[in-house]
């Protein structure tokens, strides 16, 4: 058709892992999109034939950004396989370990992945600007978020610091097993956390909050750019002592919300290079990534803070701005939470680790959430060894392809109608897809067994 142009971008920088996104362009509107997770990984294949409780280490390496959640689904599974019940003091310390992840992530993501869509880079960052011709901040503005754009390095290095304080070290923590956490802090510990995060509140709340409104002005069309598919999922996650999550899981479809049903999710092959046994197949008709399609009782479901806004009672609307807006509410609602946490360590008795003992499931699914949204880890024991692994992440629910009946993924849903100004320089595309904090490293996997 006459103008019409198909752009590739490859790879979408400033997110984690091989994505490539695909659009077709007419009219200087998008009509159609592919996205595609350009690299297989095949973690549950490594796991198969290890002892189980070496799991949650090994999932730690799937990434860097993301390690805690991996080690923390991993954990809740195994306490399943070893019958544990947590105690009050573990489930608090993985809550901290597991929030110093998500304060880490946010500001990064927030300060180092989005805000290069929108501001003139300072001279030294290494590239030219990415906003193409739609900058909008004056000069102050814009020199304000370059500011705070290198104060945030230093802010998630102490994020870092903070999990490395009860995991050992960061990324890929140590502190996260099945029965609890391995570190039993003291006072002075919890002190030199408190003190941490108070420095890293008050930046979210003086610079990251103030920041995002601002981008919110200057952009407010992006209020209406970037809907997903209107479905959101959450797992629920935050253990208090009792085991109530700090976030709520549920399901919420066209505004009503109902509980969610794990057996209710499937995974669709179609548009993945694998074959029905999960043999790659790189040169499959058809096929166009190596992520599975993974789906709700049939329906793409957005996953990630903005569903777990939705699932929580929120009435929220799905946009680019929607997304980046709940991702620093998020955040700093996190680091309040993480406060109350440090006292009730502090004022907790009994241990934080049971030591596990016999395997007495042979099965068990271990679900939370992690800073992109939903994760489930799950395991097939046979012979006190890892017959079968599996897991469903964040970013396979925001990044997949078309299922088998043809419908596209949340991510592919959500760059339908976008504007392309300029063809040469898409610069619309990458903002929608940042915005939900691609991890194709997390996302490319194989169904194992
Ligand atoms: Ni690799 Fe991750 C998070 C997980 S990805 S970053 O958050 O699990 O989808």
């Amino acid at each position: 058709m006459r103008d019409r142009k198909v752009i590739m971008v490859s790879p979408v920088t400033r997110g984690c892992g091989q994505l490539s996104i695909q659009v077709a362009v007419e009219r200087g509107r998008v009509v159609g999109a592919q996205v595609i997770g350009g690299l297989y990984r095949g973690w549950e294949r490594i796991l198969v034939g290890r002892d189980p409780a070496d799991a949650p280490y090994l999932v730690e390496r799937l990434c860097g950004i993301c390690s805690a959640a991996h080690g923390t689904a991993s954990s809740v599974m195994l306490d399943r396989v070893y019958g544990i019940e947590v105690p009050a003091k573990g489930r608090l310390l993985r809550n901290l370990m597991l929030g110093a992840e998500f304060l880490q992530n946010h500001l990064r993501h927030f300060y180092l992945l989005v805000m290069p869509d929108y501001i003139e880079p300072p001279p030294g960052l290494g590239y030219d600007s990415q906003a193409g011709g739609d900058r909008r901040f004056s000069w102050e503005a814009n020199q304000r978020l370059v500011d705070h754009y290198w104060e945030s390095v230093g802010i998630a290095q102490i994020c870092h610091q903070m999990l490395a304080l009860l995991g050992a070290k960061a990324p890929h923590a140590h502190g996260i097993v099945p029965g609890g956490a391995t570190v039993d802090p003291g006072t002075d510990v919890l002190n030199k956390l408190a003190s941490l995060l108070a420095r890293v509140r008050s930046f979210m709340e003086e610079r990251m909050l103030p920041d995002t409104s601002l981008l919110a002005a200057a952009y407010p069309d992006y209020f209406r750019i970037g809907a997903g598919p209107g479905n959101y999922l959450s797992y629920g996650g935050f253990p208090d002592p009792g085991g109530v999550p700090a976030f709520t899981p549920g399901v919420v479809r066209a505004g009503i919300g109902e509980e969610v049903d794990i057996n209710g999710i499937t995974e669709y092959l179609r548009h993945t290079w694998l074959d029905e046994d999960d043999v790659l197949d790189p040169y499959k008709p058809g096929a166009y990534s190596w992520v599975e399609a993974v789906r709700y009782q049939g329906e793409p479901m957005e996953v990630g803070p903005l569903a777990r806004a939705a699932v929580g009672g929120e009435e929220v609307n799905s946009s680019v701005m929607d997304r980046i807006m709940a991702r620093s509410r998020e955040t700093s609602r996190i680091a309040e939470w993480m406060t109350g946490w440090l006292d009730e360590a502090a004022a907790a008795n009994g241990p934080a680790y049971l030591q596990p003992g016999e395997i007495t499931e042979l099965e068990a699914v271990g679900v939370i959430e992690a800073p992109r949204g939903s994760l489930l880890h799950r395991v097939r024991v046979e012979g006190e060894k890892v017959a079968a692994y599996k897991l469903i992440t964040p970013s396979e629910w925001n990044f997949s392809p078309r299922d088998d009946r043809g419908r596209m993924g949340v991510a592919e849903q959500s760059l339908i109608g976008i504007p392309v100004f300029d063809p040469g320089s898409p610069v619309e595309v990458g903002r929608v897809a940042r915005s939900f904090d691609p991890c194709l490293y997390c996302a490319t996997h194989v169904i194992g067994g």
